[in-house]
């Protein structure tokens, strides 16, 4: 009797063992992208696994969260990255999770601080939740153009921020763009101050972009992106703002009639990677990947600029577009001041005259 309950117990033994093989970010040595592999990255790592989740055999699995979805220029910029880093080794193999399937921007960052999830490149406003400093690049109408923003974050300043996010558990590996943003509602046509009058706006979730609204007349609420679509469908909110190809490619314009240029701050992509997994890797593989994450963000920025104008156009088609004035931009820009006074003394003063004099350089 006592063998067959022992022979049970064995039996029950390998069956759990085979049950865990395919556990928390494991993959076999097939570089496939399929979205619905066994992976669930947003299972938290078993004790044993914490600093490195996602080691099977030979090869290590890098995965990558994304908010938008898989017709926007920042997945085009992550499978080049895909593309970069496994032609340059056999130790990773890269898997791109887009839509927000694995998790939103906020939550992405708090599974790197865990390790248990490798890259995330969110836009640098929700960051401001983890490193206050980060709240410099939310300050409305300060970066004017693209180029200026990729002197002044490829230089030493951008440099000066990735160093603030060591404390948080997170590398900064990489700028990438998401870009101007600009107002979409289901109201009414925006083209001055007043016309903002109580409409609600969904805003990332950042102190700066919230009080810049309310200064603004406006109503705005938080809301991770992936809720947006349905949330704006649904009338929960009136509007929202983001980048063109943001607006358009996310089919924005279905539940939205009227588009303004506001073009009221740019907004940075950060590529982050989790520190601990980070340390875990050798000065060679830290270096490969490093230099994709810059390599695959130059072809982001160059897509994204592309994408701006085609979808510029394509928007036109479907909503009222409102072009701003030079003269409503100031008024906006005046109304806002008082916002960037408030925030300017919990980023840092330093930090601020920093950027606006790296960007004062290069204007
Ligand atoms: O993948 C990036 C998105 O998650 C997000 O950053 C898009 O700008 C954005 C927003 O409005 O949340």
């Amino acid at each position: 009797m006592k063998k067959i309950v022992s022979l049970l117990m064995l039996v029950f033994l390998l069956l759990l063992l085979a049950a865990c093989g395919g556990g928390s970010g494991t993959t076999s040595t097939d570089n496939n992208n399929d979205q619905e592999t066994e992976t669930d990255a947003s299972e938290p790592a078993d004790e044993e696994n914490e600093s490195a989740s996602n080691i099977t055999g030979e090869q290590q699995t890098l995965r990558v969260s994304i908010g938008v979805n898989d017709k926007h220029p920042q997945y085009e910029g992550a499978l080049k990255f895909k593309e970069i880093v496994e032609s340059k080794t056999d130790d990773f193999v890269v898997e791109v999770y887009h839509s927000g399937q694995v998790a939103d921007d906020r939550s992405a960052i708090e599974m790197l601080q865990f390790g248990t999830l490798e890259i995330t490149i969110p836009s640098t406003s929700p960051l401001v939740n983890f490193v206050k400093e980060y709240g410099v690049f939310d300050l409305p109408f300060t970066i004017p153009s693209g180029e200026v923003a990729d002197q002044v974050l490829d230089g030493p300043f951008g440099d000066k921020m990735f160093d603030l996010l060591g404390d948080q558990q997170l590398v900064g590996l990489a700028w990438w763009e998401n870009g101007f943003r600009n107002l979409t509602n289901s109201v009414r046509p925006v083209e001055k101050v007043e016309d903002l009058q109580g409409l609600k706006i969904r805003t990332m979730e950042n102190e700066i972009h919230l009080d810049a609204w309310r200064e603004l007349g406006a109503n705005p609420t938080p809301m991770a992106f992936p809720e947006l679509f349905a949330a704006m469908q649904q009338g929960t909110v009136d509007g929202q703002e983001n980048p063109y190809p943001t607006i358009e490619l996310s089919n924005f314009y279905e539940v939205q009639d009227y588009l303004s240029s506001t073009g009221h701050v740019y907004t940075p992509f950060i590529f982050l990677f989790s520190k601990s997994i980070w340390d875990e890797l050798t000065a060679d593989q830290q270096t490969i990947i490093r230099e994709a994450a810059l390599e695959a963000g130059q072809f982001n920025r160059q897509r994204n600029r592309e994408a701006n104008e085609s979808s510029l156009e394509a928007l036109k088609e479907h909503m009222t577009f409102s072009e701003i004035s030079p003269e409503e931009h100031q008024r906006f820009q005046d109304t806002i001041l008082p916002v960037i006074e408030k925030h300017a003394d919990n980023i840092g003063k330093d930090i601020v005259d920093d950027f606006l004099e790296e960007i004062a350089k290069h204007q």
